[in-house]
């Protein structure tokens, strides 16, 4: 009396519901294009997802389909992450020293004692060759975004606070959002269609409160026409926001979402609530206590049948009693 393996259409049928439509999902979270080429051992560049304006040296750990766990060279496995092959926040060997961003060096490794050729060669491991890097042959439409250029930003780190930044970077079609005054640690990089970033005016204009700069002098009185003033600076205009049309995404349908408690699992998910740049995402068979809320882009989330078309394991909910599910949150 063997039941018959665990499929989507079956599933779907059972549960009387819908897979999100492929169209809704973002390029970086659908089918990919080209195969996963990284091999366990290859070392590159990546932001720390902690620290999301922090490139590191990487070290390619393990590959599970199109995704790749990354380890920092001379830290804990602890902090191990994993990305998608075609993640823009991957880089090859030397792009930060050409770039002009600075590089976190593996633990005890020395500024200016680091060079890549000579440490791929002391540690016998092997660079990730450029090719195999998707964004570095992405075409990119010019933005009216510069470097230095003022806007309002919410704080990522402390998601109630819209804050005075400044873009402090643009490479391809990202731009690296800085806080004034505050340190790199809660910089992050997103694109002209983040819902994150407004144009200088945003919170006036909306009646919400501006954080002004740390430590600045009146902040009672903040002009950012004074400001800018001060600063010698501009303000980003605001023909160069692109805002995100409205996703689409409906409440009940199905995807494969990245379960965050334990990444290297993706799930078999249904989308539980949905907000104007949001999903919640509730993981089937488990308890309504595990549900979060993810970004629309996340490239944690994918359409049905992408585990299957990447070579990775779904974790799926089996009725059964007693099935064992590997991946405990
Ligand atoms: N309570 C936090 C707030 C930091 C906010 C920083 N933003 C504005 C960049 C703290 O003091 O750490």
């Amino acid at each position: 009396n063997k039941k018959r393996a665990w499929s989507w259409p079956v599933y779907l049928e059972e549960e009387k519901a819908v897979a999100a439509p492929v169209k809704l999902f973002k390029e970086h979270q659908s089918f990919p294009q080209s195969r996963n080429s990284f091999k366990v051992g290859m070392k590159l560049e990546g932001l720390d997802p902690c620290h999301p304006s922090l490139f590191c040296v990487l070290t390619v750990a393990e590959i599970q389909g199109y995704r790749i766990r990354l380890h920092f060279d001379g830290y804990p496995e602890c902090y191990d992450f994993w990305v998608n092959a075609d993640s823009w926040d991957i880089k090859p060997a030397g792009w930060c020293e050409k770039m002009g961003h600075k590089l976190l060096l593996p633990k005890g490794c020395k500024d200016g004692e680091f060079n890549w050729s000579m440490y791929v060669k002391n540690c016998r491991g092997q660079l990730a060759p450029k090719h195999l890097f998707k964004s570095l042959n992405t075409s990119v439409t010019p933005s009216g975004f510069r470097t230095g250029m003022k806007l309002e930003a919410v704080d990522r780190k402390n998601p109630s606070l819209i804050c005075v930044a400044t873009i402090a970077a643009v490479v391809d079609n990202r731009l690296l959002i800085h806080f004034d005054n505050w340190d790199d640690t809660y910089d992050y990089w997103c694109d002209a269609s983040s819902p994150y970033i407004h144009p200088v005016g945003f919170c006036e204009e909306a009646e919400l409160t501006l954080t002004t700069p740390a430590e600045y002098k009146h902040p009672k009185s903040f002009s950012w026409e004074k400001y800018m003033e001060e600063t010698g600076t501009q303000a980003a205009p605001a023909r160069a926001f692109k805002p995100r049309p409205p996703h689409g995404f409906q409440l009940g349908m199905k995807l494969e979402v990245v379960d965050k408690r334990n990444a290297m699992l993706i799930r078999v998910t249904t989308i539980a609530d949905v907000e104007y740049h949001r999903l919640k995402v509730h993981f089937d068979g488990w308890s309504a206590e595990y549900d979060y809320w993810v970004d629309t882009d996340s490239p944690d989330l994918h359409p049905v049948g992408w585990c299957q078309k990447t070579a990775h394991p779904l974790q799926h909910h089996t009725a059964e009693p007693g099935a064992v599910d590997t991946g405990l949150p």
